[in-house]
């Protein structure tokens, strides 16, 4: 099945479904190995793993990129958090052409302003976009895409930027109007109020989205009594990786030696495991008879 089908049936089917942050290549990889079905390209995750801001500092290109070595390394589908489309319709629908050539399934866009700020800083004093240009922009990705089955989803910051519930369902319907194949309704409440209240008058118009970073404490099993599709696990590969990555240097700092580190890390042939090493030392002896002995030295 392609990659797009993928997304959609997850998005689509009955079942409450999961998307697993991923950052690089190494990342989406290990997400595909744990069984998930799908990869969430965060823009927070992508762009702190680059040393960056969530402000659209990286430009969109650069994020291809990574997202190409993402895909390269996969067969799950990976869902693109396109934050604001990077531009107005027509930098949204050139992106999608982009997605497409390098087999990302869909990507998300958030009815905010270019550049973008995360949701989860300052929330409150986000500007939202115009309902109309922002209903343009998904009717321009969705007739840019060639593939049938990739999806645009439209993010609606309404309780993000505090416009409240009446706000969220307008957009929302106005989105699923313009094409979008879903919502995804975001919340940066602790509980699950605004998540609970959208769904009841939502009442299944369009499969819905969440992201439970800040209400994480809520039962999953909620999620799927309120009819919600599909769960976002949106950054917990990079904060893993960050709180990994800051434990050892410090050790290895404080240490000035390797004793205590080399118990606490993967061993290297985890790391050329996860690369391929093995698949490239087989092709060496269907190609490359006279290297059998060994990769690359020559
Ligand atoms: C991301 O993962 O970049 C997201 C989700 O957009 S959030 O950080 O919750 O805005
Ligand atoms: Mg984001």
């Amino acid at each position: 099945m392609k990659k797009t089908s993928k997304l959609k049936h997850l998005v689509q089917t009955q079942n409450l479904e999961f998307l697993m942050e991923a950052h690089n290549g190494l990342s989406a990889k290990i997400v595909e190995e744990t069984g998930f079905k799908g990869i969430w390209a965060s823009g927070l995750s992508i762009s702190a793993a680059m040393g960056v801001r969530d402000n659209n500092e990286a430009s969109w290109t650069q994020v291809l990129d990574v997202l190409e070595f993402m895909s390269d390394a996969t067969s799950i589908p990976i869902l693109l958090d396109g934050d604001t489309g990077y531009g107005n319709f027509n930098n949204a629908r050139r992106l999608v052409k982009k997605l497409e050539q390098r087999q990302i399934a869909g990507v998300c866009i958030e009815d905010k302003v270019f550049p973008k700020t995360n949701s989860f800083i300052n929330g409150n004093a986000q500007p939202l976009a115009d309902i109309d240009e922002f209903c343009g922009k998904i009717k321009a990705m969705k007739d840019a895409q060639l593939d049938e089955d990739f999806l645009v989803i439209a993010r609606v910051e309404a309780f993000i930027a505090g416009w409240g519930l009446e706000e969220a369902l307008k957009r929302s319907e106005a989105y699923g109007q313009a094409g979008a194949d879903a919502i995804l309704m975001h919340s940066s409440r602790s509980d699950i109020a605004e998540i609970e209240a959208f769904m009841k008058e939502w009442d299944g118009r369009r499969p819905v989205v969440i992201v439970p970073t800040k209400y994480y404490s809520v039962p999953t099993k909620r999620f799927d009594e309120l009819g919600v599709s599909l769960v976002i696990w949106a950054n917990h590969n990079v904060r893993a990786a960050l709180d990994a990555m800051q434990n050892i240097s410090k050790q290895i700092y404080l240490d000035q030696s390797l004793i205590h580190a080399e118990g606490n890390v993967a061993p290297l042939e985890e790391v050329f495991r996860l690369q391929g090493a093995e698949e490239l030392r087989a092709a060496e002896r269907k190609y490359f008879p006279s290297t059998a002995a060994g990769s690359g030295e020559r």
